[in-house]
């Protein structure tokens, strides 16, 4: 007899952030994300967390009495169907994030994925397996690596927001980052710190804040303090083709990659651009805005605009980024995975993926280094020079500690509504009154 799922809760939760700088303003002193909890008849337990939101928890919600009762070992059909029980939205305007729209997002992100996951997870549990060694053609790495993901972050005391500060003093990561970070020494003293904790080998820099060319000067003061290390930069799309073409083609020598250089312009759209940007950089680029599902990247692959496609599994389902893996390494292209603001459930999920994906994949991202202290869960990965290693512990390998995952659900209880869904001009209001979105103007270039 296989175990069968008797028990579904769904826990929105919130946890703090710092004031991180992108194209889309700062971010509040929360973030939110949904919870999944399952439980089988053996008294086990599955968890999976996704994007925060009451769209996404509504859903989740109506996804209760189509698992309740369901075999675990019929887990793919389970999630199949949760997918076919959604209708497109009449907000959902078709365009997806290629302009960083963050109403979109709620759309790109496939919330059956947090079922799928804690599926799996028990699933792992009952064969006693890994969850990695569930996808695709199971485990290829013991360890996965990380990135060092930088972000500029603007002054906190400027606001009278609740934002975090001295919840860590332990070492240089804990102070530094709560502290304003908007010059090239001072994202290279953030990198110093955060190599220091995590032992990262690779880094990443948020751009999208200030102009290109200031943000080009701390790649380059970034390659210099790191001369080993691959440097990549995100503005979210917010240059033109002419000014994404002539920072990279500068600046080349200090950068690996770029990530999302240039969106939609003058009629074409943002995989169209990238082609041409491509064709004048040579520089390879990655993405999680321009090829976010099976139809984008059709276009992406047959324009040849990317080279790393960013599959986080809120976005592809754990199963579809593994179907993106294996393509992208048939076909000699690179897989990754984006990340959001996230807690622990979901860095173990990265990691398990991480580990089935086939070929050499590119460090994955992850925003965990700057919720590290709000764990939800015993026995929750750890980032070591730079990596994770994947434990033979069955399913994800970690278990929810239901005081943490209550406080959490408390704090989103009490937050205000709008912080529910992600609002970054709140923050961006006291910095710059009245302060609107443009997906061309980086945030602080007004
Ligand atoms: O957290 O501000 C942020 C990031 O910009 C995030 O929203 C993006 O989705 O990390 C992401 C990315 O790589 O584009
Ligand atoms: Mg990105």
């Amino acid at each position: 007899m296989n175990p069968k799922i008797v028990k579904m809760d769904v826990f929105p939760v919130a946890g703090y952030d710092s004031m991180l700088m992108s194209l889309s303003g700062a971010h509040s002193p929360y973030f939110t994300r949904n919870i999944v909890i399952l439980e089988d008849d053996l008294g086990h337990q599955g968890i999976g967390e996704i994007h925060g939101g009451e769209y996404t928890c509504q859903q989740l919600k109506s996804y209760i009495p189509h698992v309740v009762g369901q075999e675990i070992t019929n887990y793919r059909n389970v999630v199949k169907n949760l997918r076919n029980l959604n209708q497109k939205a009449n907000e959902d305007t078709g365009e997806g994030i290629q302009s960083l729209d963050l109403n979109q997002l709620k759309f790109v992100v496939q919330s059956e994925t947090a079922v799928e996951c804690a599926l799996l997870d028990l699933v792992g549990k009952f064969v006693n397996l890994p969850l990695a060694s569930l996808l695709g053609d199971g485990i290829q790495r013991e360890e996965v690596e990380f990135l060092g993901y930088l972000f500029y972050i603007s002054d906190a005391e400027k606001t009278d927001l609740p934002y975090l500060k001295n919840d860590d003093l332990t070492d240089d990561w804990g102070k530094i980052r709560r502290n304003p970070t908007l010059t090239p020494e001072a994202i290279v003293a953030q990198a110093q710190a955060a190599k220091k904790r995590y032992g990262f080998k690779n880094l990443k820099l948020k751009g999208g804040v200030l102009t290109g060319k200031e943000e080009m000067e701390a790649v380059k003061a970034l390659s210099e303090a790191f001369p080993d290390s691959r440097i990549n930069i995100d503005p979210n799309g917010a240059w033109s083709l002419a000014e994404a073409t002539q920072l990279v083609n500068d600046y080349r020598q200090y950068l690996t990659y770029v990530e999302d250089p240039c969106g939609p312009e003058g009629g074409f759209s943002s995989r169209e651009i990238t082609t041409w940007f491509k064709n004048a950089t040579f520089c390879p680029v990655a993405t999680n805005m321009i090829a976010t599902n099976w139809k984008q990247f059709y276009h992406a692959a047959s324009l040849k605009s990317v080279d790393i496609i960013l599959a986080d599994p809120h976005f592809w389902g754990l199963n579809g980024s593994i179907r993106m893996a294996q393509i992208l390494n048939d076909w000699g292209l690179t897989w990754g995975s984006h990340s959001n603001n996230h807690f622990d459930i979901t860095l173990a999920t990265y990691a398990h993926v991480a580990a089935a994906a086939p070929g050499k994949i590119t460090p994955v991202d992850t925003h965990y280094i700057w919720q590290d202290g709000q764990e939800l869960c015993d026995n929750s990965p750890k980032i070591r020079d730079g990596k994770i290693k994947i434990s033979d512990k069955p399913g994800l390998g970690i278990e929810i500690n239901m005081a943490r995952l209550m406080e959490a659900h408390e704090l989103y209880n009490s937050i205000a509504p709008i912080y529910r869904d992600r609002h970054d001009e709140i923050g961006m209001r006291y910095l710059i009154p009245d302060w609107q979105f443009d997906s061309s103007k980086p945030a602080l270039v007004r």
